[in-house]
């Protein structure tokens, strides 16, 4: 059967998108057709975010920079050319929130281009705020959590004419109604098909790093995560999730080395970009394990992220055995107490300044995110982030604008203090600050948020102007 998938990316973004990738691959297992329509290309989707961000000092400029060819065409026609010529029987449409109000109009252009094709919405955005998404006129249905099994059921009943009302993870609209099926089990990481991108635009496979282009694969070695960050969808998931344990799971070893081999001699690869939310948190013997797999097998660079509590010398040891080139951790708030009681972030300053050092010792290079505008926020707990990230002495600076996304326990926290009415779009918070704080203005947090890296890293002028 014929399917058509929408990958909604915004603000030029490069990077294959793994859920996506997932579900094509095992719809194509299956026979069935697939084709992408990406967003990514066309010029003025989103602005150019890491542009602005680079700018400003968070990235450092591209040596060997591989320009973006970007799409001379317009969206919709385009949009509609592949919906006529291919004549899709389901559109899917993957979103993360600040892809949400882009999805709404894609999905009301394709019910305009042709209206009796299914639309089904998946993805974050759906998983988190599914009365909302079900709400919306445009889409039939939407999948809540992992999508590879659903949305094969789902090809297989609409090809042979069967009702599909009851297939688990689905919420499914019918004749004014909502069937809202419960969501099954995980998905067991090691029966995952292999990823493949040969349906995706090539230019996705670029991706910049301390200031080079590498040919470069996402890859997940985990999913879930075990903290409980109040700002953090994982939160929810696990909501989402609560009739199953195991919410944290892992690839075997011998399968993360199985799929990273076969990207690598596919694609050429010559940078992995390991997804996982804490890469570090893993148990040390499953550590050993990849290590030895991957010095033998992969023997190429990669980067990752992870929490500075799981930051010891023995695994950073092994990392850079492997080959690790780059580790980011959340910094986030420079006030301890702030980043225990608001962000629900159990450190101590102590033990993150640690984390970096242990990092340079074994000259992996170690970057910092940092979060403006959190509640509770004020001028002196933004001189503290900044207090911070000098004593961490990060390789690499990052900053974004504070927001709370829909499902997050922070966001209740916003909305009942009367910092947010609730219907800002995220998009918002890639340029400015969202939420009315009583403790600092928003203009203060522009000002920080651009003179940010500056002030980490230029002592002299660190505290001129406060
Ligand atoms: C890696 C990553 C990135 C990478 C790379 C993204 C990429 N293209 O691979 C980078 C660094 C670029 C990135 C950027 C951002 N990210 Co990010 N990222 C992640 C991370 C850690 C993993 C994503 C992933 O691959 N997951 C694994 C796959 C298998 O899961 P999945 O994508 O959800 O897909 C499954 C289901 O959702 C479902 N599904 C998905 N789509 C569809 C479609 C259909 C039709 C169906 C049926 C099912 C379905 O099936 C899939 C397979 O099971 C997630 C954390 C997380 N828990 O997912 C955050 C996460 C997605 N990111 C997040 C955010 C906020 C961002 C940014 C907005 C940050 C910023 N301010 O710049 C940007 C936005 C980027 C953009 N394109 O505009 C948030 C999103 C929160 C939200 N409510 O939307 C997350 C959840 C982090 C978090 N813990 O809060 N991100
Ligand atoms: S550590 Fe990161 S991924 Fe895990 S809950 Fe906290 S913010 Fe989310």
């Amino acid at each position: 059967m014929k399917i058509l998938f929408v990958y909604i990316n915004i603000g030029q973004r490069r990077f294959y998108p793994i859920g996506l990738t997932m579900l094509v691959n095992e719809l194509v297992s299956q026979n069935h057709d697939v084709k992408i329509f990406d967003t990514s290309f066309y010029e003025n989707i989103g602005g150019d975010i890491d542009k602005k961000r680079q700018s400003l000092g968070f990235y450092k400029n591209i040596e060997n920079e591989i320009a973006i060819q970007f799409k001379t065409t317009s969206l919709l026609e385009d949009l509609s050319k592949i919906i006529h010529e291919f004549k899709p029987r389901l559109v899917g449409i993957s979103a993360l929130s600040v892809h949400y109000t882009l999805s709404k109009y894609i999905a009301e252009s394709v019910k305009e281009i042709k209206s009796d094709i299914p639309i089904i919405l998946g993805g974050i955005h759906a998983t988190v705020v599914p009365e909302e998404c079900i709400q919306e006129k445009y889409f039939d249905m939407i999948c809540l959590g992992e999508g590879e099994e659903a949305i094969v059921d789902l090809a297989k009943c609409i090809e042979s004419g069967e009702d599909f009302s009851n297939i688990e993870n689905l919420w499914v609209k019918n004749n004014g109604t909502v069937t809202r099926n419960k969501v099954r089990s995980f998905k067991i990481l090691d029966d995952l098909p292999k990823p493949n991108w040969d349906l995706f635009d090539p230019q996705h496979i670029w991706g910049g790093l301390y200031g080079k282009m590498y040919r470069m694969a996402p890859i997940e070695l985990s999913r879930g995560c075990p903290y409980r960050c109040t700002y953090c969808v994982n939160d929810k998931l696990r909501e989402v999730y609560s009739d199953y344990t195991r919410y944290h799971r892992r690839k075997s070893p011998e399968k993360a080395i199985e799929d990273m081999l076969y990207l690598k001699s596919k694609f050429d690869i010559e940078m992995f970009y390991i997804l996982d939310e804490t890469f570090m948190s893993m148990p040390k013997e499953y550590m050993n394990s990849l290590s030895k797999l991957y010095i033998e097998k992969i023997g190429i660079p990669f980067f990752s992220q992870t929490r500075p509590e799981s930051v010891t010398e023995e695994k950073v040891k092994i990392i850079s055995d492997m080959g690790c080139k780059v580790i980011s951790m959340g910094i986030e708030n420079g006030n301890e107490n702030l980043r225990k009681e608001i962000l629900n972030r159990n450190v101590s300053n102590e033990q993150i300044i640690r984390a970096f050092e242990i990092l340079r010792k074994y000259g992996i290079k170690a970057s910092s995110f940092n979060m403006l505008g959190v509640p509770g926020e004020t001028k002196e707990t933004i001189l503290e982030t900044i207090a911070l990230n000098r004593l961490c002495k990060p390789d690499s600076i990052g900053v974004s604008y504070f927001f709370p996304y829909k499902g997050t326990s922070l966001r209740k926290l916003a909305i009942e203090k009367k910092m947010m009415n609730g219907d800002e779009d995220p998009a918002l918070s890639n340029d400015q600050p969202v939420l009315n704080l009583p403790t600092i203005s928003k203009e203060d947090i522009i000002f920080y948020y651009e003179n940010f890296v500056e002030y980490c890293r230029n002592k002299e002028k660190a505290f001129e102007n406060v």
